[in-house]
């Protein structure tokens, strides 16, 4: 082993880097607020009684609410227990903003002041593995039986608790301002202080999957306080169990970041060498990877279909701010040096076994 001439690619890749720097605008500044809708369904696992609505692209796009008084037609069934992963184009993140980063919308409604709510719990991830949950609180009595509306003053933390008001196809409201759009609004900056974030697994700056799961209800599940949390459980004929699990019509970004060029993995408004680099580091790598990872296509791994997207934009830019460098002449250079590092990680693996 290690009987192989070393190729110096760190060296040459730190020396690119800083060249490629030194001329480009200050990276992500002048970002616009970025708002859309989930677009990608990444895991659908729902439990029982989903049959009546289990069709998960109806929570893709923007909200179809139904206002106060109906819950809305246009929306996934979770299922007692089941779990909805959705995702945004590649390169779109949620971001921590000011104030209201995220709303979901459920098909609630209210009757006066209850709410027939169905509680789901929120968590988001960067790298589709680790999920930050936002913190819950459930301060009912007791157990909630079918079709029984709940007191929202008396539940904190949870999506499924409001109407939607907003509908992208019947009304004017705007769906990303929480202030007219209904639904259960989240601010990201609640996070700050979870392990996670922490640990800077999960980082608030870029969320890029966001994990919807539907409260049992009975009591067994406790919220952060250790209380038990309630919400409608059990059917009213025994054989119609599925009002009991939340039904979800969309989530709305209101702070995000937007797709930037294929292949600009490090979001400076074009793609180079920087890029390259970043790709070539992580080539191989099958699972948690992301946009800055050089995962340009979403499905976690960094591989021959995101070297191609980069090398296919390689010299693009969004502002044409940046002096020119002459990149394309490199490119095929560090197109062998990933072959290399590639089949260095796979020899690594190989004598591993
Ligand atoms: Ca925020
Ligand atoms: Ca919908
Ligand atoms: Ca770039
Ligand atoms: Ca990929």
């Amino acid at each position: 082993m290690m009987t192989r001439a070393k190729v110096p690619w760190r060296a040459i890749v730190r020396a690119a880097v800083v060249a490629a720097l030194a001329g480009s605008p200050a990276a992500g500044a002048g970002l616009p607020p970025g708002q859309f809708f989930a677009s990608r369904v990444v895991e659908y696992s729902p439990g029982t009684g989903h049959e009546w609505y289990p069709d998960p692209t109806l929570a893709l796009g923007g909200p179809r609410g139904t206002g106060w008084m109906a819950g809305g037609q246009d929306v996934v069934s979770l299922g007692v227990q089941g779990r909805l992963v959705l995702g945004f184009q590649p390169g779109q993140a949620l971001r921590d903003g000011q104030g209201v980063d995220l709303i979901v919308f459920e098909n609630a409604f209210a009757v006066g002041a209850l709410r027939f709510a169905e509680l789901v719990r929120v968590g988001v991830s960067t790298d589709g593995l680790e999920y930050a949950f936002f913190p819950v609180w459930c301060g009912l009595a007791g157990p909630v039986g079918p079709y029984q509306p709940i007191d929202p003053a008396k539940v904190d933390g949870f999506a499924g608790v409001e109407p939607v008001l907003a509908n992208v196809e019947g009304n004017g409201l705007d769906p990303f301002d929480p202030a007219e759009a209904g639904g259960d609004a989240f601010d990201l900056a609640e996070l700050a202080g979870h392990p996670l974030v922490l640990a800077g697994t999960v980082d608030l700056s870029r969320i890029y999957y966001v994990k919807l799961v539907d409260v049992l209800g009975d009591g067994t599940e406790r919220d952060d306080w250790d209380n038990p949390i309630y919400d409608p459980t059990g059917s009213m004929s025994g054989a119609d169990p599925y009002q009991t699990s939340a039904d979800i019509d969309a989530i709305a970004v209101v702070h995000g970041l937007p797709v930037p060029l294929l292949g600009d993995a490090n979001r400076d408004g074009r793609v180079g060498i920087a890029d390259l680099a970043i790709v070539a580091d992580n080539y191989g790598s099958r699972a948690g990877m992301t946009w800055e990872d050089g995962d340009f296509n979403g499905d976690g791994a960094v591989g021959i279909a995101d070297l191609g997207a980069l090398a296919d934009n390689y010299g693009s830019s969004t502002g044409g701010a940046g002096a020119p460098v002459p990149e394309p002449a490199v490119l095929p250079l560090w197109l062998s040096a990933s072959a290399w590092l590639w089949g260095a990680r796979r020899r690594q693996r190989r004598s591993a076994a």
